[in-house]
Order: C-alpha cells, then structure tokens, then sequence
C-alpha cells in the first residue's frame, strides 16, 4: 500500500516535468477575430449599406503577445467576421489573410527582441486596434 502510493507520486511529479519542458520551447496563444454583431443596425452610407459591423482589436484577449526570445510561437486565428480578415507582423514578414469563418495557424519562431504591431492589412488602420507582440530578450 505504501509502496504504491510513492509509485504514484513519482509518476505524477514526472508528468509535470515533462509538461514544463513543453512550455518552455513552445508558446501557443488562441486569437478570435469578430466584427459582426446583431446588437447593431443596418446603416446606410453614402449609398451603401454596412450590416451589423463592428470595429474590434486585432487581439482581443489578451490584447498583447509576451514570449522569451527564441520562443516557437503558435498562434490559432479563428476569423468569426463575415469577411475576410488580415494578420500581419511587418517585422517577422508575416502577412496572412483568413477567411470568413475559418482557422488559421500561424508558426513562427520568435528570434527579434522588441515589441512589434499585430495588424490587420486588409482594412483601414482606423477600423481595428492593433495588437502588439512582445518579444522579451
Ligand atoms: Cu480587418
């Protein structure tokens, strides 16, 4: 019974290691983007009519990336917008474009310190508030 017990113990403590030893090289971080929403009226513009769109953040929670230098990064862009989206960082030449209603998965490793601006490429800068990714030497 005793015995056991000890068996168990190491077992879980070598669970955790090997969990942290995860974390450490990979970073993953979940970004939904949305700029639809019912609560808003149908507009008329200059002709035009502009349904149920919001401006948002480029990030919404949390509205600012930290990773160490060197960190693997992975980012899961889920666009929730009935049009499509960009995601860019200039500096790490990464410019995507997601579609309405589909996931994307951006990989990068994260070798520039600095704190760089997460964007969207597609729309005036005006419309979403940029997001920043913060590498940390
Ligand atoms: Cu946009």
């Amino acid at each position: 019974m005793k015995l056991s017990k000890t068996v168990g113990a190491g077992l879980v403590a070598g669970l955790l290691l090997a969990a942290g030893a995860v974390q450490a090289g990979e970073k993953s971080f979940t970004v939904i983007m949305s700029a639809y929403d019912t609560t808003i009226p149908e507009l008329n513009v200059e002709g035009v009519t502009v349904k149920n769109i919001r401006a948002f953040n480029v990030l919404n929670e949390p509205e600012a990336i930290a990773v160490h230098k060197g960190a693997k990064v992975k980012i899961v862009v889920e666009n929730k917008s009935p049009i499509s989206e960009g995601f860019s960082i200039d500096e790490y030449g990464i410019q995507e474009v997601i579609k309405a209603g589909e996931t994307k998965t951006i990989s990068f490793v994260a070798d520039k310190a600095g704190a760089f601006t997460i964007w969207c490429q597609l729309h005036p800068k005006n419309i979403h508030l940029p997001g920043t990714l913060n590498v940390i030497e």
